[in-house]
């Protein structure tokens, strides 16, 4: 997937605006997104080995927050012959744009609905497969329950919701110490000390990781049969939620 370099927070700023998925972002989101969040390749390549054996016939796959497309891409490369559909939602307008670049570049048989809106307002139906790839953190912790409750209703009985996410932790020191981790992570991938901080400060407002016991108790709370994480480096963790 094409990408320019990400060097958003490279030069200072007085104030750090609230981080937002405008134009700049989204050319440079492939990039972002690979030096800021381990084990991202993976996640996507096992997203579409999930969809391999979870989606069936005839049903829906909702990518919820799908960005330039990456998850979609990967379940669609999985799921041929399955006369199934994809429906794509992102609130970026940028985001969307270059997705729907970036699904053409690929011939497949299954369609995609990109739809350009928020995740709060999507009727879901038929359900074999919801993915929220990093994109919950992102809501009004007060809208999360409903999200996931409405979600659930949608879904087929044995369906998966693959959900990955940056979490908090309650113990003060493996906070600290997995936080440091991550840091060294961006480091190791050439972010320097001032396009770390200011990053951290254009997120500080907008995104807001929960504790992986609150996601546990929200999906048990909701009626989800199966719970675990799949995948965890660092304070970042992939669940999944079968129904
Ligand atoms: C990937 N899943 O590459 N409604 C719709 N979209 C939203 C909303 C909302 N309420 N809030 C945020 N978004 C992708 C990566 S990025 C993760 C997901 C990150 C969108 C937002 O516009 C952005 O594109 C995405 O969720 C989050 O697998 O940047 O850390």
């Amino acid at each position: 997937m094409h990408s320019e370099l990400d060097n958003i927070y490279a030069s200072a700023t007085n104030k750090v605006a609230d981080f937002v998925f405008d134009q700049k972002v989204a050319g440079v989101f492939n990039d972002m997104i690979r030096r800021s969040v381990p084990g991202y390749g993976q996640i996507i390549n096992t997203i579409g080995d999930f969809a391999s054996t979870y989606v069936t016939k005839n049903s829906t796959v909702y990518d919820l927050g799908c960005s330039l497309g990456a998850a979609t891409l990967s379940i669609r490369r999985q799921i041929e012959q399955r006369q199934c559909k994809i429906v794509a939602v992102d609130n970026s307008k940028s985001m969307i744009e270059r997705c729907s670049e970036n699904l053409l570049a690929y011939v497949s048989d299954t369609d995609v609905e990109l739809v350009c809106g928020d995740i709060r307002d999507i009727e879901f139906k038929n359900a074999s497969m919801v993915v929220l790839n990093f994109t919950l953190q992102f809501l009004p912790i007060a809208d999360r329950d409903t999200l996931i409750n409405k979600i659930y209703q949608g879904m087929l009985p044995g369906g998966i919701l693959v959900i990955s996410e940056k979490l908090r932790f309650d113990d003060e020191t493996i906070q600290v110490l997995l936080d440091k981790h991550h840091l060294d992570f961006k480091r190791a991938n050439g972010y320097s000390e001032l396009e770390i901080s200011q990053k951290r400060s254009a997120l500080e407002n907008v995104m807001r990781p929960d504790t992986l016991s609150h996601h546990q108790h929200r999906f048990e709370k909701c009626g989800f049969q199966h719970f675990n994480v799949w995948f965890q480096c660092f304070n970042f963790a992939s669940m999944v939620a079968i129904k």
